[in-house]
């Protein structure tokens, strides 16, 4: 029996294509594929997941690592799934199931645009928020870059810069890009190579524009994936990943667009924003959710102006919002 490694780069109806050294290869999964996950894990350990965990639905996703076996010259059947460096999920209604989109994603390509529209910093710190809680990378993207050039934007330019500085700050990757112009495009080529990204920002900031000025010819992929979102009743989110000839992957996912907090449970909020962790564990009590305790050392440090006092804000704002239990 010859079997091939190969990674699932689309997913649709129970059938899966694997891509390996240049060929797609669309697979079946095979039948106790899914049982024999369970079998897996030790008696002991299956109890302890069952208990704390969420259940997770979906044994193969996109952006898996398989193994197949081919069963025609057109046809593979996938009989075993290297273990995720990381998954993206979100949970399905308000069952203890979580449905995951992906898995072993490196990075959060997060696009915002300089102007036309706005950059909206509340909702950026909620994208850091999701890469934070998912354990990917946050690659921040200023695209649009050319429309700051015009005169009568230096006091919006003066703005943006001081508030990207912020996150550089704290320690994110910022890129200023145009593909307008073109600057920035090298540096986050070279950003992506190797690694499974995900793109994700507002509509309008540029994120097809500048997947498409990376490598042209890339335009129906982009915009297929864009296409399906919704289907049936649950929210069906198709992904699919798009290799660069430059060798690294790129999803667009039309779900991670419109994140919500998912993932984030409320007690986790504190480590989601990276700023904060020289102070935590200093507050008076040990319990301390940094609304509006004494002796709270995260607010004592927003005071001293060590930790930027919009960020904290952001953070505020998502703290009462996040129901107590998901
Ligand atoms: N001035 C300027 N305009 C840009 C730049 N990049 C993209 N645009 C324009 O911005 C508009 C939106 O670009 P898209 O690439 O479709 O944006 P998107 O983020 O993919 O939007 P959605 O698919 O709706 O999420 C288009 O009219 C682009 O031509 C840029 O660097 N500078
Ligand atoms: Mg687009
Ligand atoms: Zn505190």
């Amino acid at each position: 029996m010859v079997f091939i490694e190969g990674v699932v780069i689309r997913h649709s109806k129970g059938l899966y294509d694997v891509q390996t050294d240049g060929q797609v290869v669309p697979c079946r999964l095979r039948g106790n594929l899914k049982k024999e996950f369970v079998r897996h894990e030790s008696a002991n350990i299956r109890r302890i997941r069952q208990a704390k965990r969420k259940r997770v639905s979906d044994p193969v996703v996109v952006g898996d690592r398989v193994r197949f076996e081919r069963v025609t010259e057109e046809e593979g059947i996938i009989v075993e799934v290297f273990p995720r460096r990381s998954q993206f999920a979100r949970p399905v209604a308000e069952g203890r199931e979580e449905h995951v989109i992906m898995a072993n994603l490196d990075q959060m390509v997060i696009v915002f645009a300089a102007a036309e529209p706005r950059p909206d910093l509340w909702r950026l710190d909620r994208f850091i928020v999701v890469a934070e809680a998912s354990a990917l990378e946050a690659l921040i993207v200023l695209n649009k870059m050319d429309l700051m050039d015009d005169p009568s934007r230096e006091h919006e330019r003066a703005e943006i810069h001081q508030a990207f500085h912020v996150l550089e700050r704290i320690g994110y990757r910022v890129l200023y890009t145009s593909t307008a112009d073109g600057r920035g495009l090298d540096e986050l080529r070279a950003a992506l190579v190797g690694k499974i990204s995900v793109f994700c920002g507002p509509s309008g900031v540029g994120k097809s524009s500048l997947l498409n000025a990376l490598q042209p010819g890339l335009n129906l992929a982009v915009s297929e994936v864009g296409e399906v979102t919704h289907l049936g009743r649950h929210t069906t989110v198709i992904a699919q990943l798009i290799p660069l000839d430059c060798g690294g992957w790129v999803a667009d996912t039309p779900g991670i667009r419109q994140l919500g907090l998912w993932n984030v449970a409320p007690e986790d909020l504190e480590v989601c924003f990276r700023e904060f962790a020289p102070f935590l564990g200093q507050c008076r009590f040990n319990d301390c959710i940094h609304l509006h305790e004494p002796g709270c050392a995260i607010r004592l440090a927003v005071e001293r102006g060590e930790i930027d006092e919009r960020r904290y804000r952001s953070y505020a704002q998502l703290r009462q919002e996040t129901p107590p239990d998901r």
